[in-house]
């Protein structure tokens, strides 16, 4: 070779680092990502919303995995003529972040800061394509100000309240927790075991929406039905009735809540959460008052999850008192257990052990009477034989003139004749509690309360917001539950802005699920003198495609659906659910097991962008799966990713001299292998399908490069099409070519090509049925045709039909797409 065709095909080698950042640089600093104004845009818009990250290190794999298949639908809806908003800021209060500065010895703001600044450098370099004047970090005082003053509207609304309650507490974040941040009774910060402790803390009345929560999810159809399925049962509505008992020694009225009131008959005792007030009234006074203080420090320790499972031992204590069964007067004795939990229905329950798994576990492990009161369909149960509970269908027996009825379906005249005799009424409960919004934890969004001797709790005015988070030397959290902002006093003393006279400050700091549960209004429009435009949230919202994880099924992603039915029942919105359309991503595993420092498996993005460029990075991710299943990354090879990356640099760099011949016509081969692309990709874009497409895309280069000896134009056609439906994968790479080429403006903004139907169609063949070799018929049945549909056509043939009919067939022959053989005897 020449010298000068030698230097020519090095020049020409794919080598990405020749370009990518220059690019990355360019594209911001020209806005290219900027979204235009919704109101006076003629192209429609599309809201591409991802949860927005901690900013607890540099970005992860995971960041990788769920960003890039973010940016990809932003760029495919670009490409598509959408005006898209696809914002980025910063989840920057909160534990995450804390504990991180905490673990390394810097304050919080020194080490969150610079956090996001490399964070977002490396979304840049990774090509994410964020319209980067729209970010935030919500601690800034500009955004944690509207926070605040949100949380004020919450609390003029009545939404917002303050009590006394047992809450969750983790002993090494020092905190307390809400019951979504609890994982299997561990902390899902930390994973320590977490305990039971009494605070004063702000509540947002979450369970008044249950309902509506439940309702909105109608409106959800972009949801998967896995993540539907976790917010329904957390939100847990049950159907029952509350039903009242008398304790026989004191006359006293207790009330419980039951899902099945056909088993009143059953209820042969009675069981009181350790916690419930009526508990302390009866052993008030009786020598076993001490041992009743014992026994509730014994299930303080214990977290709901374990005291509610099944099969695990139920710690028990006897009052010694007993309630009367209303509907059979028998006297039945009140038990304390910590398998009841006061958070729920009334802290009270009738146990019915012959038909609740918990109740019989407890009877046996107390040796009460167990008395069976359904039975099932040509069965018949015998207590003292029982090995468990029977909770299925049958007949109500053993239950006065009620005995006969079909249960569960016969529920509704057991209650109509409970309300009749006034025992019972009919009641709908849900599992969703209110949300605890108090942390005592200094790295939060200040509460804008003062607690003031006369007026109590008095609302911060607004024009003074921000109350801004005071800098103080010790940040660490305390073990006496009391926030660090206690002991900062001339911060805390203050005069109450009603009557003027000595108050202090709120010290707890918000949960920062609050700044999360609002932060896609601010996205749409900054105003400075409110915390949202509604005009332009109006038009932007609701988001048309939400990325992030599942794990916030139960967190985050009913958090935020509650806050936006508040807002708009307020009157501050128009709609009542954020984003109908949300997309899981699964998790970047290693050989099976999470990826992590510890276990020195950790790969980190920024290692392959300096390998192999930012295109490979994003391909890789793309192609490991399916978006929503785990990825292992020991699994997937950037590597081949690259290497096909250089081959269609290669062949587009060589052919360029081609690449401004005219339009192809004809149905070519090539032209058949465009055209099919272009429809698939399109089809696996429009359903997330970001692996089978890239898989699409690689087909269609081995046609190309097989093909190079067609004509310039249909050469020219496929190289194009393939370009364009690369760039959002990989927008570095397309776009070098795309400039090389010389085409005008960003590859973004190109269109998205479209294909030929009349190119598309699948070619069809003859198919021959035979009957022990005898041709009984012939279908016209497409290329591609599987053995199963083949054995289907064959099968329903008339012709075929009659000549099997009443014989066995011993052997199928089939052999795609044209031949299926049936050998009868
Ligand atoms: C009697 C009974 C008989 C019950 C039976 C069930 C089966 P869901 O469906 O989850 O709402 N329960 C009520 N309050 C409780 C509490 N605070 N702690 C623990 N358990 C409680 O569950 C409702 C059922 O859970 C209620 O119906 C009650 O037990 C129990 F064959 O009442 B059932």
């Amino acid at each position: 070779m020449a010298t000068a065709e030698r230097d020519q095909a090095a020049a020409e080698r794919y080598d990405p680092a020749a370009f990518e950042a220059a690019w990355a640089e360019r594209w911001v600093a020209e806005g290219l990502f900027a979204a235009e104004d919704p109101r006076t845009s003629t192209k429609p818009k599309f809201y591409c919303l991802d949860m927005f990250p901690y900013p607890s290190g540099d970005l992860h794999m995971g960041h990788l995995e769920a960003f890039t298949g973010g940016d990809v639908v932003a760029r495919y809806k670009w490409m598509r003529g959408h005006n898209v908003l696809h914002p980025i800021g910063w989840d920057a209060f909160g534990l995450p972040a804390e504990n991180a500065a905490i673990k390394n010895g810097i304050h919080p703001r020194a080490w969150t800061y610079p956090n996001i600044e490399q964070q977002a450098a490396s979304f840049k370099r990774l090509g994410m394509s964020f319209d980067w004047s729209r970010r935030f970090n919500t601690c800034d005082p500009d955004y944690y100000r509207w926070t605040q003053w949100l949380f004020l509207r919450f609390f003029e609304a009545g939404l917002a309240y303050r009590k006394a309650a047992s809450t969750n507490w983790c002993p090494s974040c020092k905190t307390v927790l809400a019951n979504e941040q609890v994982v299997g009774g561990r902390c899902e910060r930390c994973g320590t075991l977490v305990t039971q402790r009494e605070f004063v803390s702000w509540f947002f009345r979450e369970s008044d929406y249950a309902q509506k929560l439940l309702d909105g999810m109608e409106q959800l159809k972009g949801w998967s039905e896995h993540a539907l399925t976790i917010q329904r049962n957390w939100i847990g509505r049950s159907e029952g009735a509350d039903v009242t008992f008398r304790v026989a020694e004191t006359g006293e009225e207790v009330t419980v809540f039951t899902t099945r009131p056909d088993t009143l008959w059953g209820a042969t005792f009675f069981v009181l959460a350790p916690e419930h007030p009526l508990a302390r009234r009866l052993v008030a006074g009786k020598t076993r008052e001490t041992m009743f203080e014992e026994f509730l420090d014994l299930v303080r320790r214990r977290s709901e999850i374990e005291r509610a499972a099944v099969g695990k031992r139920k710690e028990s204590f006897f009052t010694g008192a007993h309630a009367i069964n209303p509907v059979t007067g028998k006297q039945i004795p009140i038990w304390c257990s910590d398998y009841v939990l006061m958070g729920y229905g009334t802290g009270a329950i009738m146990a019915v052990p012959a038909h609740d798994p918990r109740d019989f576990e407890f009877a046996r492990q107390e040796g009460l009477e167990i008395r069976v009161v359904i039975q099932p369909e040509g069965q018949t149960l015998d207590p003292a034989v029982m090995t468990q509970a029977y909770d299925g269908e049958g007949v109500m027996v053993n239950s006065a003139h009620l005995d006969g009825t079909a249960t569960p379906g016969g529920i509704t005249r057991v209650v109509d004749w409970l309300e009749e005799q006034g025992i019972g009424t009919r009641r709908i409960r849900y599992r969703l509690r209110d949300w605890n919004v108090s942390r005592q934890r200094y790295w939060g969004c200040p509460i804008p309360i003062v607690h003031c001797p006369t007026d109590g709790e008095v609302p911060i005015p607004v024009e003074q917001l921000p109350v801004t988070l005071p800098d103080v030397e010790d940040y660490k959290p305390a073990e006496t539950g009391e926030s660090p902002l206690a002991k900062k006093t001339e911060w805390v003393n203050t005069t109450c802005p009603r009557c003027g006279g000595p108050a202090k400050r709120e010290t707890d700091t918000l949960d920062t699920f609050i700044d999360s549960s609002w932060y896609f209004f601010r996205y749409c429009a900054q105003p400075d003198d409110a915390p949202l435009d509604p005009d332009l949230v109006n038009a932007w919202m609701p988001a048309d495609h939400y990325t992030g994880g599942i794990e916030h099924a139960t967190g985050h992603l009913i958090y935020s659906r509650f806050f936006t039915k508040v807002l708009h029942d307020l009157g501050l919105i128009g709609f009542d659910e954020p984003y109908p359309s949300l997309l899981n991503q699964g998790k970047v595993i290693m050989e099976g097991a999470k990826m992590s420092k510890s276990k020195g498996n950790l790969v980190a993005p920024s290692a392959i962008i300096e390998q192999y460029g930012a295109d490979t990075a994003r391909a890789t991710m793309m192609f490991a799966g399916p978006f929503e299943a785990d990825v292992d990354w020991a699994d997937v090879s950037p590597q081949g990713l690259f290497r096909w990356l250089s081959r269609v640099w290669r062949f587009t760099v060589e052919n360029a001299s081609r690449m401004g011949a005219g339009e192809a016509s004809g149905e070519s081969a090539l032209r058949q292998a465009t055209h099919r692309a272009i429809q698939g990709v399109t089809e696996d874009h429009e359903r997330f399908r970001f692996n089978t497409a890239i898989a699409k895309l690689m087909t269609l280069s081995n046609q190309i490069g097989e093909n190079l000896g067609a004509p310039d134009e249909e050469v020219a056609e496929a190289i194009d099409a393939l370009l364009r439906m690369l760039a959002p994968v990989c927008p570095f790479i397309t776009e070098e070519l795309w400039h090389r080429l010389g085409r005008d403006g960003s590859i973004l903004k190109a269109s998205w090509p479209a294909y030929d139907p009349a190119l598309t169609k699948a070619e069809t063949v003859t198919m021959v049925v035979q009957v022990s070799g005898k041709v009984r018929d012939r279908i016209e049945v497409p290329a591609d045709i599987g053995e199963a549909r083949m054995r289907e056509l064959a099968d329903a043939s008339e012709n075929v039909r009659k000549h099997i009919e009443g014989k066995e067939a011993v052997k199928v022959v089939v052999v795609p797409p044209k031949l299926v053989n049936i050998v009868v005897r």
